[in-house]
């Protein structure tokens, strides 16, 4: 659909008075965002319901990607984007006088997940949709969104994120679709007509209402659907619901996700909210089945279902009962199609985010459910028992002490378990998993996270995808892969002034919107150092910390000597709970404030932490960095993503051999990356020994002395506690995460980076082959190879081959 400004101009200011009884100049920028989401939702509408009707129609084979957490972002740009229009709408705003940006950021950033994964499931849903591939997501849609940081003093306070405060103009309620979702109370098995079926008694019904928001793909005409669940009374059943305690407990199940991205909460609210998204997900799914008039023992020939983490493992429980309970299958016709339905991908080897469900909190909760479970269980072991002993067969049991180990079901009731970048993989078939991989060794595969260039480039940084429009053309965006045609750039001196041209121009706006939100001045020409993702010890912006402080005592000890001026950024909430990242936070912003206020420091330190990231800080901050930091212990990251964003925006990495970033190595060659650090070898043979101690090389390191005790001897002002809690955590606890024994490489390779700085030429040769070789981390690709090999589900794209 060809759409002309003038066209646009018209409708525009008809749906502004329409919507508002105003002109566009009276209305304000959230009622003219609100009004061209609105148009948007209607051009887009049209797809929508094509591509529904369509794939109905032609009975295609369907993905639904379950997941706790989903990351969109803000939308207006992006389906302006995927529909084509970006350009004529903002001319068509501008020509009327309006600005542009304003309206933009009049949305709000729906945080309705905590970090990779959930940004993870939104690339996803972004390619899943550009390629043609008849899917859509299935999550809840919290009515507040992960918390708002703020700094007081430096420490991070939580406030509610209250995101659907002026309504949601991209989503759509659909009552007519809504479910009924049971909790609690008893179940029995009676006979009737010979079959057994559950009787229930004294269970509690919750309506779960669905929400759809359009997934719209890249400039395909296709649409898909992102369903979020909301949990209501049902309107029938409002006597059971006279108690305000009662009601409460209905509005509290999908009120907020919680904030917690690496320790396993055993809260009964959270079991509650996966049971809530499994079963009416599936019930859905089921239903949209049987309109489709064909066997139920075939249902694997047109559903496949992903479950992102454990997270929304009880669909696999969920399935079966509907199967046996509600449409009268066997058990074993049950469970072969659930097998070939479902699959599972692990996003973490931290022991304690494994979700292990204790015994009677399922019995109370989801009584039919644990019956089923243990069901599962039972078959499991008696069948693997003579064939694998007593030993191994056990340690993949589902129930074990006490406890219901959602991992094992998952990876027990589905046909495929995928990690999410090659070294992690391994990690799991030889360490983590290594018992299921002698029972399923085919089930084991790898599937690489991946990013949308869109969002992250094309929308991010439009000054560089014009550049690399300029030099390579726009193929690229259908295909990612032809990013490689910029390698026979790196030598023309003119493409690397260019691109140093337009990071500079990238780092002078966030370098304002610093100075305009917190008051610090950084220099556009320093290097911008960026660490951002969630703050936990394992990813270790404590070491980042400790090299800052380090260069401060250098530039104290010496004021006057030549140095490489460096901005330190970073962006990172701490779950609420876990106090150690707490006090991490609140180092880094005393850090902060010592070596911004001070004189001997001037331009040659500065450290940002910005408040608050996010999706829409990380558009922001990306396309401004030059270096970027990967430097968790080797093993601890299943992929990380920000790798990947960070390099197609031509930083440089700094890296331990860690997820993705061994992936990453390989593309880029040893040359073209700052690799430091323990290997995932390395740190298993420590934990084997048992030799790792942190004190004999804390002991025996001079610099490292100097930097640890200006922890506890009052150098850094404003930190109390935190500063001897840290130092302990290091020096007398022995350091889980090797910090120490990296301190000394890290600040080896960091000077490397500063020395390569120095040849601006040499520095934007590097970073253009890092743009060149980030194709192949295209979520594209990757949603391609499950869509090939996991769900075997065809594009509808001719075109496109999986
Ligand atoms: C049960 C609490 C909980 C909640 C979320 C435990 C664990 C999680 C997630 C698995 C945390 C997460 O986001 N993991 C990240 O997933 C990304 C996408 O695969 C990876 O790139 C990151 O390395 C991984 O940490």
């Amino acid at each position: 659909m060809t759409l002309q400004v003038e066209e646009f101009r018209k409708d525009y200011e008809r749906v502004v008075k329409g919507m508002y009884g105003l002109s566009v100049e009276e209305a304000s920028p959230f009622q003219l965002y609100n009004a061209l989401g609105a148009y948007v939702k209607s051009f887009a509408g049209e797809h929508w319901s094509r591509t529904k009707t369509e794939y109905e129609k032609k009975q295609v084979k369907q993905l639904y990607y379950f997941s706790m957490e989903f990351l969109p972002g803000r939308m207006l740009k992006s389906n302006l984007l995927n529909l084509g229009i970006l350009d004529v709408v903002r001319e068509g705003i501008e020509d009327i006088g309006l600005d542009f940006h304003s309206i933009v950021q009049a949305e709000e950033d729906p945080a309705l997940g905590n970090g990779g994964l959930g940004r993870l499931a939104s690339c996803f849903m972004d390619s899943i949709a550009s390629l043609g591939i008849p899917g859509s997501g299935s999550g809840i849609r919290y009515r507040y969104g992960l918390f708002q940081q703020r700094f007081i003093d430096g420490h991070q306070v939580e406030v509610p994120d209250n995101w659907l405060r002026n309504g949601n103009v991209w989503e759509v309620r659909k009552e007519n679709k809504a479910v009924n979702v049971r909790f609690g109370g008893q179940v029995y098995m009676a006979e009737q007509k010979g079959r057994l079926i559950p009787v229930y008694e004294n269970t509690r019904t919750i309506l779960a209402v669905p929400y759809d928001t359009a997934m719209i793909g890249y400039q395909n005409e296709l649409v898909n659907n992102l369903r979020l669940w909301s949990a209501e009374i049902p309107p029938e059943d409002y006597v059971h619901y006279s108690s305000i305690s009662a009601q409460q407990e209905v509005n509290q199940l999908t009120e907020v996700l919680y904030p917690d991205d690496s320790n396993y909460e055993g809260r009964i609210l959270r079991l509650r909210q996966e049971y809530f998204l499994c079963s009416a997900g599936i019930q859905s799914i089921v239903r949209y089945y049987k309109k489709l008039q064909l066997p139920l023992t075939m249902i694997a020939e047109k559903v496949a279902i992903h479950i992102n983490d454990t997270h929304p493992a009880l669909c696999i429980p969920e399935f079966i009962r509907i199967l046996i309970d509600e449409e009268q299958l066997t058990w074993e016709q049950a469970w072969e199609s659930c097998k070939k339905v479902m699959s599972y991908t692990n996003h973490t080897i931290m022991q304690e985010a494994m979700e292990k469900w204790p015994i009677e909190m399922l019995k109370a909760e989801v009584p039919r459910i644990y019956q089923i479970i243990e069901e599962i269980n039972r078959r499991h072991i008696e069948k693997k028992l003579p064939l694998y002993g007593e030993e191994l067969t056990y340690q993949t049991a589902i129930i074990r002490e006490g406890v219901v180990n959602m991992a094992h079901m998952a990876i027990i009731g589905s046909h495929s378990v995928n990690g999410v970048a090659q070294l992690h993989t391994t990690i799991l078939k030889n360490e983590v998993l290594k018992p299921f991989y002698e029972m399923y060794p085919t089930r084991f595969n790898n599937k690489t996270n991946g990013i949308t260039q869109r969002r992250w480039l094309q929308l991010a940084n439009e000054e560089l995808t014009q550049l690399i429009d300029e030099k390579i053309g726009t193929a690229w965006k259908k295909k990612p892969s032809e990013l490689t045609i910029l390698k026979g750039f790196v030598n023309e001196d003119e493409t690397l002034k260019q691109l140093e041209d337009v990071k500079l121009r990238n780092k002078k706006r966030f370098a304002r919107y610093v100075k305009e939100k917190m008051d610090i001045t950084i220099d556009p020409n320093a290097i911008f150092d960026v660490q951002i993702k969630r703050l936990h010890a394992y990813k270790r912006q404590l070491l980042n910390a400790l090299h800052i402080i380090s260069r401060y005592l250098e530039i104290k000890e010496n004021p006057n000597a030549a140095i490489q001026p460096r901005v330190f950024i970073f962006g990172a909430k701490a779950a609420p709970s876990y106090l150690y990242a707490k006090q991490i936070i609140k180092l880094i912003n005393a850090i902060a404030e010592l070596v911004n206020n001070d004189p001997d420091v001037g331009d040659k330190l500065k450290v940002v932490f910005v408040e608050n990231y996010g999706v829409t800080l990380a558009e922001l901050i990306i396309p401004a960095a030059d270096v970027s930091e990967q430097i968790s212990l080797a093993s601890k990251e299943a992929s990380g993503t920000s790798n990947m964003k960070l390099m197609a925006n031509g930083a440089l990495t700094v890296a331990t051999l860690d997820g993705a970033n061994v992936e990453i190595r390989n593309y880029v060659g040893e040359e073209n990356i700052f690799l430091f650090g323990l290997t995932s070898q390395e740190v298993y043979e420590y934990y084997e020994n048992g030799t790792y101690s942190s004190r004999q090389i804390f002991e025996s390191n001079p610099r490292l002395i100097k930097v640890l005790n200006t922890l506890i001897d009052g150098t850094i002002p404003d930190i109390q506690e935190e500063g001897r809690v840290i130092f302990d955590s290091l020096v007398q606890y022995n350091d889980e995460y090797f910090v120490l024994k990296d301190f000394e490489e890290y600040i080896s390779v960091q000077r490397e980076v500063d020395e390569l700085y120095q040849d601006k030429q040499a520095w934007y040769r590097k970073s253009l082959w890092n743009i060149a070789n980030s194709g192949p981390f295209s979520a594209d690709f990757t949603i391609m190879r499950y869509a090939d090999e996991i769900w075997k589900i065809d594009s509808q794209m001719p075109e496109i081959e999986l």
